[in-house]
C-alpha cells in the first residue's frame, strides 16, 4: 500500500469514530463556550473530539506532527503533519442543522498551507454518513462514486458557496465582495461549513466556493478534494488557498470567479 493510501485509511476511520462520538454527545447536550468574538463558538465536543482524534494519529503514526483548530501544534519529526478540524460547522452543530464535518487532511511539510501539500484528506458529515476522500493522485471520492467538478456553468451563472466570518466588522466588506460576484451566479448557498463546501464542488454541487479569513483546518481536506475532482483552486493572485481567500471551481469557471475576486486582493 501506498503511503498515500495508508494515510487516507487512517483518516478515513479516525474520522468516522470522531463523528459518532460528536454526533454522541450532540444527542446528549452541548456545554457552549465562545472565542475571539460572541459569535464565534467552542463546544467542549470541539474539544473532546480533537482530543480524540489526536489521541488516534498519536497511536497511529508517533512521528508526525499535528496541527488543529482547538489545540496546540505539534512539529512533525516524520515530514507528515495531520491538519485537523474536529467538527467543521460549529454553529450548525450547536444549533442541530445537520451540516457539520469532521475534516482531517494529512500534508507532507511544514504546517503552513502556503508550502504544504496535501497527500489524503477526508471530509465526513456523521448526519449524512457521507465519507468524502481524497489522496494525491488517487481521485476524489465518495463511496465507490469517483467525484469530478462540473465541467461548464450556463447562461444563468453559477451556484456559488460562500461564509461570513464571525467578526460583524468584517461583514460590510463581505457584502460589497459578494456584491461584485452574483452577475455570475445564478444563486448563492452559505451551508456554514467550508469543508462540506468544497465537499460540495468536488462532488458537482456546487458550481464553486470562496470565502475569506477561513483557517487552514477548515480548507486542507476539502481543496484537495476539488483539486483530485479536476477542480481549480487557489486564493490571493498566484497564491495558495489561506486565510487571505479561498477559491475553488471547476476550470472552465475559476477565471471568472477570480478575477471580481481580485480588486482587494
Ligand atoms: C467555519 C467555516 C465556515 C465559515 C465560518 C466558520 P468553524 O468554521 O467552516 O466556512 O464561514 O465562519 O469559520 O468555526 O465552524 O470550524
Amino acid at each position: 500500500m501506498t503511503l498515500a493510501a495508508d494515510l487516507l485509511d487512517i483518516a478515513a476511520r479516525i474520522a468516522r469514530q470522531a463523528g459518532d462520538l460528536a454526533a454522541r454527545r450532540r444527542r446528549e447536550g452541548l456545554e457552549i463556550a465562545t472565542k475571539s468574538v460572541a459569535a464565534d463558538i467552542v463546544t467542549a465536543a470541539d474539544r473532546e473530539v480533537e482530543a480524540f482524534v489526536r489521541a488516534e494519529l498519536e497511536r497511529e503514526r508517533p512521528e508526525d506532527g499535528f496541527f488543529g483548530e482547538e489545540s496546540t501544534a505539534q512539529e512533525s519529526r516524520s515530514g507528515i503533519t495531520w491538519v485537523v478540524d474536529p467538527i467543521d460547522g460549529t454553529v450548525n452543530y450547536a444549533y442541530g442543522i445537520p451540516a457539520w464535518a469532521v475534516s482531517i487532511a494529512a500534508v507532507e511539510g511544514s504546517a503552513d498551507p502556503a508550502t504544504w501539500s496535501a497527500v489524503a484528506g477526508v471530509v465526513y458529515n456523521p448526519v449524512s454518513g457521507e465519507m468524502f476522500r481524497a489522496s494525491r493522485g488517487g481521485g476524489a471520492w465518495l463511496g465507490d462514486e469517483r467525484l469530478s467538478v462540473t465541467s461548464e456553468v450556463g447562461p444563468a451563472g453559477g451556484l456559488i458557496a460562500t461564509g461570513f466570518g464571525y467578526d460583524p466588522a468584517t461583514h460590510a466588506p463581505t457584502l460589497e465582495r459578494l456584491a461584485r460576484v452574483m452577475p455570475i451566479a445564478r444563486d448563492i448557498r452559505r451551508i456554514g461549513a467550508a469543508s462540506l463546501d468544497l465537499a460540495s464542488v468536488a462532488a458537482g454541487r456546487m458550481d464553486a466556493y470562496y470565502e475569506k479569513g477561513t483557517h487552514p483546518w477548515d480548507h486542507a481536506a476539502g481543496v484537495l478534494l476539488v483539486e483530485e475532482a479536476g477542480g481549480t483552486v487557489g486564493g490571493a493572485p498566484g497564491g495558495r488557498p489561506g486565510k487571505e481567500m479561498v477559491i475553488a471551481a471547476g476550470p472552465g469557471f475559476y477565471g471568472r470567479l477570480a478575477k471580481l475576486l481580485e480588486p482587494e486582493l
